[in-house]
């Protein structure tokens, strides 16, 4: 039987809608859905790989455990989750909790039973041992906000349909398809900018596809983003051309910012970020006389050395004049369902605190309840009370994606006990002792919980599970719920019905915690009108219901192109949630860090630094097993600029041996100019030539892991996060 389904396309954070045709358990066709109400029919060519996805033989799903020599055998769910109950329950009970690591990988981030269920479970591990790809990511931008604006998720989004000027680092949305933005088809969002006679400026070391869309583009040193902003500031204030306008009376520290930026001007800047006084002179008067202006930065801003610092200066400057929170500037989306930043209290809250507890280690700190990645390794290796012993990795490829690599690796053959929850058999599961196989994605039901928080229109969509799942294959929420039982002591075939009413019991109570007319509600009463919906939807429909425009299930179940909520519309002063009720331009934490931004206003040496990229076709490290996506001319290549591959002696199509301080890898070379000289740039998520992963269309084009070079002992201070771009190496003909 032929159907045509409407889904929400799962694989990046652009949330576009697709209309997939099936035949009973195939997939015909992928197209756009031209009655998306945000997408209206833009998709990338990543989106025709769910049905390859979908249908890869490699596709794990039968559960799978590791033999004495290392190969794997198909057991049944049961005997799996008896497994993975008895070997966790047996060293939290000799080694303690913190024993106990998770590792949250990327996806996650996109399933909302796995965000609605694995809170519960890990809240119920109680480790301090919980990491994430956030601090290999986006963590110094949720920290900034958290500090200035009061929760992790208060990320304002440029407001790109009505600026008139865009500046954009470290971000390629032409290619990523947009981080901390949702916003579908943003080559034609740019386009019209210019269209109706606005600008886009773009700063990045690489000349890229957005650059080529821009009017402008400046290339950069890596790592030196916070020098330029800070001259921005310095320009703009010095120049009298701050007008933080209404902002004034909710912003506390404004006074303060002048001090911060006095060093820093554009001529000490330009020495070392490479880009002409003259011109950030320029951009500050262009950024600060437009009419709506919006600074918007991403990864390259990010897993850098000044990660923390270059987020918080992009919303200094947004504020500074007066561009944050109006139409056109930088705005803060105001989220249907599961946004901190609409429940409680309007206009002030508990804040944010960031190193509440340290890394057992190497002290590093903790931020909203995980601990910085880099320090994994070293937290399985060195032995002492807190060890870690067992870990869980779910939807994750730390193997990949996270810094030295090679030593993660290592340290996971000294783990006790490891469990994957895991699509396939790859360069991180295949240590895992046991691997439970997550579902596909055309076989759950989705909501984008996290991704429509940071939407540059206010919009709810929710997909029905497209496929069902084999009978006897557990749900993810199903396996977090497992997971649950098992650190909660009740083993293996603990009551799932009664698991997840408790769950849904605790969401009625936290949901109440906001809304004093739900508080007063028997939380049985609210539960029954919730039936007979159980599970994630259940909890969907209640954060659906208790949130800002009171939606429901049944309202979105009846609207399978979505619900267009509006534009963006000002928020301050009600969606703050700092202690003090005001935006805190100057946090402490942040602050403390501009001294060592001072100390490294020095010109650049000579060495050559390591940067990453993306490519249209691939997302991090596990979709290079789909041949749509990977036929044609190798991607994995390192870029160089022409007068250092001559410089070098390396010939376009040859091999280059790259060395840092942790690791060396051989690449192929790919001259271009459209790098800037002293650059490097090697895309990261390859290397899929390690035995014993199940990879078959992957292994036949490995590529080269970039993460065996970057330094795991590198990590930006304030946040923890990685640094993974401005890696200094040797490169050398093979
Ligand atoms: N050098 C360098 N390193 C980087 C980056 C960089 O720019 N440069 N980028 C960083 C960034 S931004 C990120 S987000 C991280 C990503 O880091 P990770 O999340 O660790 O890695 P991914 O490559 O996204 O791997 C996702 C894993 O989830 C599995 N998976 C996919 N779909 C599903 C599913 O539906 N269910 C389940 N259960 N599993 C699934 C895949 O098989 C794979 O194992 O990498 C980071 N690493
Ligand atoms: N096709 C595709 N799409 C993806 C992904 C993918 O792997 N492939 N991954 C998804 C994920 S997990 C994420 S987090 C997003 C990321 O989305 P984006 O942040 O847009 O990521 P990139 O495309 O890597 O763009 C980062 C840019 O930063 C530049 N850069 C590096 N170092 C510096 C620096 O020090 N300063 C400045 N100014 N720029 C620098 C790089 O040259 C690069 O062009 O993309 C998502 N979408
Ligand atoms: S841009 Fe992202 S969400 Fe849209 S079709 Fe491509 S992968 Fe899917
Ligand atoms: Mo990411």
């Amino acid at each position: 039987m032929t159907a045509t389904h409407y889904r929400t396309c799962p694989l990046c954070e652009a949330t576009c809608g697709l209309e997939i045709e099936t035949e009973d358990d195939r997939v015909i066709s992928i197209r756009g859905d031209a009655d998306d109400v945000f997408s209206k029919g833009f998709i990338c060519p990543k989106s025709y790989s769910l049905k390859e996805l979908h249908h890869d033989p490699d596709r794990l799903r039968t559960p799978l455990r590791r033999r004495t020599d290392g190969t794997f055998e198909e057991i049944g769910w049961d005997e799996a989750f008896a497994t993975v109950d008895s070997a966790l329950t047996g060293i939290m009970n000799e080694h303690g909790r913190d024993a106990v690591a998770v590792y949250l990988g990327n996806p996650t981030a996109r399933d909302y039973a796995a965000l609605l269920y694995g809170r519960a479970a890990f809240r119920t591990l109680g480790s301090k041992n919980i990491y994430s790809a956030s601090t290999v990511d986006q963590m110094p931008k949720q920290v900034s906000a958290g500090l200035m604006f009061g929760t992790a998720l208060s990320v304002p989004v440029p407001d790109v349909d009505r600026t008139s000027y865009l500046l954009m680092l470290g971000a390629n949305p032409l290619v990523s398809n947009g981080s901390l933005m949702t916003a579908p088809d943003m080559r034609g969002r740019i386009r019209a900018i210019r269209a109706r006679g606005g600008k886009v400026v773009v700063i990045d070391p690489r000349r890229t596809r957005t650059a080529d869309e821009s009017d402008e583009h400046h290339f950069i040193r890596p790592g030196t983003d916070a020098h330029f902003l800070m001259a921005l500031v310095h320009v703009m204030l010095a120049e009298g051309l701050d007008d933080p306008g209404r902002l004034a009376e909710h912003t506390n520290g404004l006074d303060a910012i002048g001090a911060l930026a006095e060093d820093f001007t554009p001529e000490r800047a330009s020495d070392s970020c490479g880009i002409a006084a003259e011109e950030i002179r320029r951009i500050a008067r262009e950024f600060a006389g437009a009419d709506k202006a919006a600074c918007y930065a991403r990864i390259g801003t990010c897993t850098q050395e000044f990660g923390t610092t270059a987020s918080w200066l992009v919303d200094v400057l947004n504020v500074i004049t007066g561009n944050l929170d109006r139409p056109g500037g930088a705005m803060f989306t105001r989220a249907a369902a599961g946004a901190r930043n609409t429940s409680g209290p309007p206009g002030s809250g508990r804040g944010v605190k960031i190193g509440r507890w340290q890394s057992r280690v190497r002290g590093l700190p903790e931020t909203f309840g995980e601990l910085p990645v880099a320090c994994l390794a070293e937290e399985i290796e060195t032995p002492g009370d807190g060890q870690v012993r067992a870990l869980v990795t779910y939807a994750g490829n730390p193997a990949r994606s996270t810094p030295n690599s090679e030593r993660l690796e290592r340290a996971f053959g000294q783990l006790d006990f490891m469990v994957s929850v895991d699509i396939y058999l790859n360069e991180t599961t295949r240590h895992a002792d046991v691997i439970l196989p997550g579902s596909s994605p055309l076989e759950r039901s989705h909501y984008d919980i996290g991704l429509y928080q940071l939407a540059i229109r206010n919009v709810a969509n929710f997909s029905p599970p497209l496929f069902d799942a084999p009978p006897e294959r557990p749900q993810d929420w199903e396996i977090m719920l497992r997971l649950a039982g098992t650190f909660g002591g009740q083993g293996a075939d603990a009551d799932l019905d009664a698991l997840d009413d408790f769950v849904a019991a605790a969401a009625v109570a936290e949901a109440g915690k906001g809304d004093p007319a739900l508080a007063e509600r028997e939380p049985g009463e609210v539960l029954a009108e919730l039936e007979p919906r159980r599970g994630p939807e259940r909890l969907l429909d209640l954060l659906l219901r208790t949130g800002p425009y009171e939606l429901s299930l049944d309202a979105l179940e009846a609207n399978p192109h979505g619900i267009d909520l509006g534009p963006l519309e000002p928020r301050i002063p009600e969606v703050l949630r700092t202690a003090s009720g005001k935006i805190e331009l100057a946090p402490p934490d942040i602050v403390a860090d501009v001294e060592r931004l001072r100390s490294r206003l020095v010109p650049r040496n000579g060495a050559i630094v390591l940067v990453g990229r993306r490519e249209l076709r691939s997302n991090n490290s596990w979709m290079h097993n789909l041949n749509v996506l990977v036929k044609g001319k190798e991607r994995c290549t390192m870029h160089i600029h022409p007068d250092d591959a001559a410089r070098l002696g390396l010939a376009d199509g040859a091999a280059a041996r790259v060395r840092s301080r942790v690791g060396e890898v051989e690449v192929p070379v790919e001259v271009t100019d459209a790098i800037m000289p002293g650059v490097v740039s090697i895309p990261h998520g390859w290397g899929h030539d390690a035995p014993g992963a199940r990879l078959r269309v992957a292994a036949a084009k490995p590529g080269t892991n970039s993460n065996v070079l970057a330094d795991e002992d590198v990590v930006e201070p304030v946040s923890g996060n990685a640094v993974l771009n401005g890696i200094p190496v040797e490169v050398s003909p093979v």
